[in-house]
């Protein structure tokens, strides 16, 4: 078996298929909470677990130089790493107590900003469970904070707000005795790897039975060389979870097939029904997706999830990157999940709530350009990220030209072109011109929209272009430029 990179078998279609056993059990979903997902738009990502007690330092000493990020800080080594570290931390359950966790303000917060769902880590890598498990002792139940279940919290406040709400559930495992990144070579070692497999799946199928309301399971730490031999185990356990919650979405890092690819199967077959290789990256294009839904999930500091007490210099993106980072993706059809990272008592740090308000603002104001418009096939601007529906086609401003026209290229034989044009929060009318300019020796035409020099916008403005049947043919070039 090979371990291929997720992106290998990406669009393998030149290739005659090879059959498979454990490769894709879905093609592309139309049903309801698909159709749904496709139109979230925008989600909120949260980390939360034992590793945001300390916000990426102890005792007054960073982890910045020694663990791979503020979430991974079990795994701090070197020499700033305290003694006995592993140690420590895994005794950080007597510690956990986020007294100031109040779901529903963060539900709230999270309506704010404009989420239409929220991601939330039930057990990251340390095993640590945010509910009372009946599967390991290691888990909220075994905490200062016992009696409380946090993913019921969550789900019940979220789903109130009418945000849907997925399941991030890590397989790697830190704390689990049978858990091993090497595939098991005696018994004693597949005996421990079969009792960590039964563990996960009790824990999986206890996660949909204990919340109905849940909608997906977002898998993280599948990049082990035992998951990737138990590839069976696997695709059995998917048939399981989606029999036992029709409907429900998994994405592509849950498994691979018995050739060891990932995300996408030997054949090129998406391994789910979203691609969920897009952390802390985008598509360059739309093509490459070949039309797989998708989300993208993204900080808003440097790569770091969980809460980081001391942000020193660290850039954190403002409202601005991230109106881009959004439209980029609508743009491709895709979800932007914005990750926030509580402290220790569950409290919402100060930049998470200003872009709630500044970036739920813009949301707001320009929902329709957002949620339900998607990828226009049209040649990309230099202007910003084109979005559309049926019969509007939606122009985020994030270069705006300095000569004032707004300029769209649309094929002569195009059915539909915009026939008005104005400012979408406002309302306020733009003056629109259809021309033929000869800039080429295709038969296109330009359709070019007059940006008031008088508008002045604070961000990105959206210019909403409506469609309709050509009413004349494009003026000749001597029109060009109003
Ligand atoms: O939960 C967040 C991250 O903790 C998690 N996914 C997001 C959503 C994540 N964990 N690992 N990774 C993402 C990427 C894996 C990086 C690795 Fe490594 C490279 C694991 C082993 C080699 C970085 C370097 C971590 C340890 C050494």
């Amino acid at each position: 078996m090979t371990t291929t990179s997720p992106w290998q078998n990406r669009q393998r279609s030149d290739r005659a298929p090879v059959p498979l056993r454990h490769g894709s059990q879905v093609s592309k979903r139309e049903d309801e909470a698909m159709q749904r997902f496709r139109r979230y738009g925008l989600g909120q990502f949260i980390h939360f677990g034992l590793y945001s007690i300390l916000g990426n330092e102890y005792q007054g000493v960073s982890a910045r130089d020694g663990a791979p990020a503020s979430e991974w800080i079990r795994a701090w080594r070197g020499p700033s790493a305290p003694d006995g570290w592993t140690a420590i931390y895994d005794r950080l359950n007597e510690q956990f107590d986020p007294t100031e966790l109040d779901a529903r303000q963060w539900a709230r917060q999270a309506k704010q900003l404009g989420a239409r769902y929220v991601i939330f880590t039930t057990k990251h890598h340390d095993g640590f469970a945010l509910w009372p498990t009946a599967h390991s002792d290691y888990s909220i139940a075994n905490s200062p904070a016992a009696g409380r279940d946090l993913v019921a919290e969550v789900v019940d406040a979220y789903t109130a707000e009418g945000i849907d709400v997925f399941l991030y559930f890590s397989v790697l495992d830190w704390h689990h005795p049978g858990y091993s990144d090497q595939v098991p070579t005696d018994d004693a070692g597949r005996a421990a790897w079969q009792e960590f497999l039964s563990y996960t799946r009790g824990q999986l199928l206890e996660l949909l039975d204990r919340y109905p309301a849940a909608r997906g399971l977002w898998f993280d730490g599948t990049w082990g060389k035992a998951w990737i031999a138990s590839h069976e185990f696997t695709y059995e356990l998917e048939r399981e979870l989606r029999e036992r919650r029709p409907g429900l979405i998994i994405g592509s890092r849950f498994r691979n097939d018995e050739h060891g690819a990932r995300h996408f199967d030997s054949n090129g077959a998406l391994l789910g029904d979203y691609e969920q290789g897009w952390e802390r990256k985008l598509p360059a294009d739309h093509a490459m997706l070949a039309g797989n839904d998708w989300d993208c999930v993204m900080t808003i500091g440097p790569n770091g999830w969980g809460w980081t007490r001391d942000t020193g210099d660290d850039y954190l993106k403002t409202t601005d990157d991230l109106i881009e980072l959004l439209m980029r993706c609508r743009s491709m059809d895709g979800n932007l999940v914005i990750n926030f990272g509580p402290d220790g008592a569950g409290r919402m740090t100060a930049h998470e709530g200003q872009i709630a308000t500044e970036l739920g603002a813009w949301v707001a104001a320009h929902a329709a350009a957002i949620h339900d418009a998607g990828h226009v096939d049209l040649d990309p601007t230099g202007m910003g990220w084109l979005t559309g529906t049926d019969d509007r086609i939606f122009l985020t401003v994030l270069n705006r030209p300095v000569t004032g026209i707004a300029r769209l290229r649309f094929p002569g034989d195009a059915e539909r072109v915009p026939t008005a044009a104005r400012i979408l929060d406002s309302g306020r009318e733009l003056e629109l011109r259809r021309t033929d300019l000869g800039l080429d020796l295709d038969d296109a035409s330009y359709v070019d929209v007059r940006i008031p020099a008088g508008l002045v916008t604070e961000r990105a403005f959206v210019i909403e272009l409506e469609l309709g049947a050509p009413d004349a043919p494009a003026r000749r070039r001597e029109a060009a430029r109003m």
